[in-house]
């Protein structure tokens, strides 16, 4: 059955929550956890789910997203399996970028065509979660569902963030409301005890889809500019059978600056709730990159990337991407710094310290707390960044602030002695 499904995976609208590490890339291609991209999240868990299949929509195609995604994803040329983008373009049938979720959908559909497929998976590029579709899909053919939507239980804190939904005794979804802001007391669910105990009580959608090959088409056809949340999935209740696959693991949004630096840093926890180490490991582009070399440095809680050269004092609850440069003294707190795409030689290392211009990676006796320090950023010496609610969110040219978080952006210059 799992050869019937092609997976799609929504990689993003205009990406803004997640500014400015998408100024330049495509969301897709936004780097976690030091050494991956958003998008190897689903890629993977289609892959461990044995779905070979898989389009990324997105209306960005960044250069860095088709690179990675040719160097990484290979296949044999004696199976059908591809991982292709597919960017918001201009046919003569469509108007031009995509304008909903399902209207992404929906403008792809003539590269399905040429597929054969029963089932199409539609799944969400920022989240950070470990599942496998085959039960879903299996849940999905045993009752003969139309539509399966998966579901987590969450906090009424939560709920404005989704789209929610009840179901019968029997598993069918008989309404659904869209992030509904007020008055929800009454969504409320049947759940298990322990959601129960956490006050996990309503049951959210979490933005993955599975449909039948007839269902998607006869409710996307006609349909302008159509959101699965707001438009398809509320529009089926009664026309289609709908059922919930409830999924009770470890899920999480990372659509913003807050959600992505929290789960970032989650992950350098004692057993974070997103395991990296697990069987079903996330894939990526295999490099050949150099054994990080570290001297002097007091590590706690801290995942380093390969090819990395540290001196720094301290690093503690922080993750250091690939090819990160750090100097002497230096003590980076709760950040994760992406690292780099390449070395600067040793005569452009010296050609900058003469000119007293900081090389690339992060310099000498600097102190940095709650930041996220984009690629190739070249931050100068005894650099002080921990901004916390001293200032105002907004853009300041080289750096942004949200919520106590600073992001360095990619390839800015932090001239010595900054405090941010
Ligand atoms: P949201 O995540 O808020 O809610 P949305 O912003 O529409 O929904 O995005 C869903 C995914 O599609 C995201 O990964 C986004 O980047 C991507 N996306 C959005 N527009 C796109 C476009 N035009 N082209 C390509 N990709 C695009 C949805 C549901 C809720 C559900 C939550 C769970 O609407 O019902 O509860 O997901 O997170
Ligand atoms: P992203 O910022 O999303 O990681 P880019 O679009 O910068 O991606 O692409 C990353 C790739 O571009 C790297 O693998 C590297 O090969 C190349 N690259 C980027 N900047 C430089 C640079 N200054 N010198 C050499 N190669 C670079």
């Amino acid at each position: 059955m799992i050869s019937k499904v092609i997976s799609i995976v929504l990689g993003g609208g205009q990406g803004s929550r997640l500014s400015p590490l998408t100024a330049t890339r495509s969301k897709p291609a936004v780097p976690i956890a030091g050494k991956y991209r958003l998008v190897d999240i689903p890629i993977s868990n289609c892959l461990h789910s044995g779905i070979d299949r898989i389009f990324v929509l997105t209306q960005f195609n960044s250069a860095s997203l088709n690179k990675h995604i040719k160097n990484t994803y290979h296949f044999s040329s004696f199976s059908e399996a591809f991982v292709d983008i597919l960017a918001a373009e201009q046919t003569p049938s469509s108007g031009g970028w995509f304008q909903g979720t399902a209207d992404a959908v929906r403008q792809s559909l003539h590269h399905l065509a040429v597929h054969e497929f029963d089932y199409v998976l539609i799944l969400s590029g920022d989240q950070l979660y470990q599942m496998d579709f085959e039960e879903m899909i299996a849940q999905h053919i045993k009752e003969e569902a139309d539509i399966t939507l998966a579901t987590i239980p969450v906090h009424a804190n939560d709920v404005p963030g989704f789209g929610i939904l009840k179901t019968d005794e029997e598993n069918n979804v008989t309404s659904f409301i869209e992030k509904p802001k007020t008055d929800f007391g009454s969504w409320a669910s049947e759940v298990s005890d322990e959601m129960a105990a956490q006050g996990r009580v309503y049951l959210a959608s979490m933005g993955i889809y599975l449909f039948n090959k007839k269902a998607l088409y006869d409710l996307l056809d006609g349909n302008e500019h159509p959101d699965f949340g707001k438009d398809i999935i509320p529009q089926s209740i009664g026309t289609h059978k709908m059922i919930s696959y409830q999924f009770e693991g470890y899920w999480t949004d990372i659509g913003t600056i807050p959600s992505f630096f929290e789960a970032n840093l989650g992950l350098t926890d004692d057993i974070p709730q997103f395991n990296l180490f697990d069987k079903n490991y996330i894939y990526t582009r295999a490099r050949m990159l150099p054994p990080s070399k570290i001297s002097g440095t007091h590590l706690e809680k801290t995942i380093i990337s390969d090819g990395c050269i540290i001196n720094a004092s301290k690093l503690s609850r922080c993750i250091i991407g690939i090819r990160t440069r750090i100097g002497v003294d230096t003590v980076i707190e709760s950040s994760y710094v992406m690292g780099g795409d390449n070395y600067q030689t040793l005569e452009q290392i010296e050609e900058a310290r003469i000119t007293d211009k900081p090389i690339m990676g992060i310099g000498d006796r600097c102190t940095i707390k709650n930041a996220i320090i984009d690629k190739n950023c070249y931050i100068g010496n005894d650099v002080s960044i921990n901004c916390g609610d001293k200032i105002e969110d907004g853009d300041y040219g080289s750096y942004t602030c949200q919520d106590g978080i600073v992001v360095i952006k990619k390839r800015a210059v932090i001239p010595n002695g900054t405090v941010i």
